[in-house]
């Protein structure tokens, strides 16, 4: 007799999620449903961006967002992608979206909270580099209630799944339900993610730095001096090699993978910095942990930041657990 089974055909994103659904006891199907969702959302978004040079998407709706940005076509596309997917799905029933001043309270609730950046690094489309998703799915605190904001306003620590897309190259679905961190390749000619990165660690210490250093004479003198040592010779510290592609999905994906770290601090400008808490800072840091790394806001764990808005800015240094440490030691002065 022989045994069903074969190597040649990997193991794909809906067989993973199906595997923890079924090691989850009393797991109703309803989470495998709404990550199913996503992967589709995500795929929709991927082709879309595949087509953006031949089908007159590039370049901005000449709107503006509740950040005072100016609006891209495919921000607007990924938005209702998202929206409308989740929506549907009947699994949420609160979405918020980095594009959307207001929680949106879902026409057929579910028992989730579902918080997004649609299209993260959006300013670099025009220049074909790589741009992604955000995602975080909260368990609602009152499943049976009437959806509010206050079930999106919780810190990450509460996050029950979070991940990110990366549209590069090859486009990548990162995920993370607090145990090991995952990730999926995208094969776009049978449009199936294969588990291509499991069990992701990301490594103790790097050897880059990845900040806006323009930004240089804004930050206060601890954040200065961190990177005037980070990039420095001293004693064991070797000097740090700087990459900035200015889509912190794509930075932290680079980071995750070989280690170091990403930062976006505050400055004279923005006390906060300029990502948000729920839409980036706080997805992210929950899969970096749960790959083995850490993310602070300098003096505080990202994950145990209660918000008060839901468009809340955040510094964030995130990467390596050394490497956050080294910095958190130099920022925490500030
Ligand atoms: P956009 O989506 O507006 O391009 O912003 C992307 C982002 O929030 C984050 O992905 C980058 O790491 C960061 O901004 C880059 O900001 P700077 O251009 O100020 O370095």
């Amino acid at each position: 007799m022989r045994v069903a089974g074969s190597t040649v055909v990997g193991t794909t994103l809906r067989e993973h999620v199906l595997a923890g659904m079924r090691a989850a006891p009393g797991a109703t199907g309803e989470f495998t449903s709404l990550l199913n969702h996503l992967s589709l959302a995500i795929r929709i978004i991927h082709s879309r961006v595949r087509q953006a040079g031949l089908a007159d998407l590039l370049g901005y709706t000449g709107e503006t967002n509740v950040q005072g940005e100016q609006v891209q076509k495919l921000d607007s596309y990924a938005n209702d992608v998202l929206v409308t997917v989740l929506d549907k799905s009947g699994h949420c029933g609160i979405i918020g979206s980095e594009e959307v001043d207001d929680a949106i309270v879902s026409s057929h609730p579910g028992k989730y909270v579902v918080l997004f950046d649609p299209l993260d690094g959006s300013s670099n489309i025009d220049t074909n580099v790589g741009i992604g998703t955000i995602f975080a799915i909260l368990r609602r605190t009152e499943p049976r209630g009437v959806p509010t904001v206050a079930e999106a306003l919780r810190p990450g620590r509460e996050i029950a799944c979070a991940g990110y897309a990366l549209y590069g190259p090859s486009t990548v679905f990162v995920l993370s339900t607090g145990q090991g961190v995952h990730g999926f390749t995208l094969d776009p000619a049978i449009g199936e993610f294969f588990l291509s990165h499991p069990h992701i660690r990301i490594p103790e210490s790097g050897n880059t730095y990845s900040v806006n250093e323009g930004n240089y004479h804004k930050w206060a003198p601890g954040v200065r001096n961190w990177v005037d040592w980070v990039k420095s010779s001293d004693g064991d510290h070797k000097a740090y090699g700087q990459r900035y592609i200015g889509a912190m999905v794509a930075d932290l994906h680079r980071t995750l993978l070989k280690g170091g770290i990403f930062a976006y601090p505050g400055d004279s400008k923005n006390a906060n910095g300029k990502l948000r808490l729920l839409y980036e800072a706080s997805p992210l840091s929950f899969v970096v942990e749960a790959a083995g790394g850490a993310a602070s806001d300098g003096k505080r764990r990202i994950l145990d930041i209660e918000p008060t808005k839901l468009h809340q800015r955040t510094p964030l240094f995130i990467g390596s657990k050394k490497d956050v440490e080294d910095a958190c030691r130099f920022v925490g002065q500030d």
